[in-house]
């Protein structure tokens, strides 16, 4: 596999996947993008793979959409050629657990793909914004949608029409990220994480995100009939088995996937 502006790792069961344009604060490209969706679909393929990490470098995550790019397209252009929207989420198909390891900025487009990932922990220094606003246009990859849904209806409306910046610490506050940890402490961090969800049993695992994501798009009733459907479901697994049976042997359970 062979990227231009990303870079593509396996940390133990985890893939981290680098965003890579650092001259430009990691603006996002259409073959940045290309190369993005490329890899998500490596990290799908690769059995061995249970968890992807997304993450940027300590000045920025991605500073948005390239606005070099941006500035001359016409309506057309972005309607029919559907401007980075497929391969960009691309994210939101995934079935492993995607987190977003956040350090510096994460604007516009930048703070959307972020918050397509399953969840983000941030660096102290990161800052999430929306600022489209002051390019004379709005987010336009969900920003106005699941930041609104993460954060509630008046943050989220006073950061899309003001561009105002949200650090790490207020975007704890408010339920943007998991947690804040140190800068030099994030990639760790994010990469254990992974590997700890690879640990488990990945079809519970899958089950658990789906049901999740699943709270977002149903009512109450349907979620919680979804969810118990699902739990039903791990019964037909080895790995429930595995995992019960270990609890009770006092041991570490074996997961075999199955
Ligand atoms: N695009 C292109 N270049 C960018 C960029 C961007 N978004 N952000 C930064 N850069 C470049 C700068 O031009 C500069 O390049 P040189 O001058 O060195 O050649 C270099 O990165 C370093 O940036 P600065 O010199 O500006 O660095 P500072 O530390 O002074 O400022 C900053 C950092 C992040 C505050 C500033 O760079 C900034 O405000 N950047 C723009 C942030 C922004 O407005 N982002 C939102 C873009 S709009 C859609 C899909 C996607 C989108 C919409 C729809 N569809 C599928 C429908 C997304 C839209 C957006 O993201």
């Amino acid at each position: 596999m062979s990227f231009e502006t990303i870079l593509y790792q396996l940390h133990e069961r985890a893939a981290l996947i680098t965003l890579n344009r650092p001259d430009v604060l990691n603006a996002l490209s259409s073959a940045l993008i290309s190369e993005l969706a490329r890899a998500l679909d490596d990290a799908e393929r690769d059995d061995e793979v249970g968890a992807i990490v997304v993450t940027g470098n300590q000045k920025a995550f991605a500073a948005g959409a390239d606005i070099s790019h941006m500035k001359d397209l016409d309506l057309v252009d972005t309607y029919l050629g559907d401007f980075l929207r497929d391969e960009a989420e691309r994210i939101e198909r995934c079935r492993k657990p995607v987190i977003a390891a956040v350090a510096g900025y994460a604007l516009g487009g930048g703070c959307e793909l972020a918050m397509m990932c399953d969840f983000i922990i941030a660096a102290r220094n990161a800052k999430f914004g929306q600022p489209e606003i002051k390019l004379g246009t709005i987010p336009g990859l969900g920003g106005t949608q699941r930041l609104t849904r993460a954060v509630g209806k008046a943050k989220a409306m006073e950061m899309c029409l003001t561009g105002r910046m949200m650090d790490a610490e207020e975007a704890e506050r408010a339920g943007l990220v998991t947690r804040v940890v140190d800068n030099d402490a994030l990639l760790e961090d994010a990469i254990a994480t992974a590997n700890v969800i690879a640990g488990y049993s990945r079809v519970a695992a899958y089950m658990a995100k789906e049901s999740v994501n699943r709270a977002f798009e149903t009512t109450l009733l349907e979620g919680l009939r979804f969810e118990k459907r699902l739990f039903h479901a791990t019964f037909a697994t080895a790995d429930q088995k595995e995992g019960m049976q270990a609890f009770v042997d006092k041991r570490e359970a074996r997961f075999q996937n199955r």
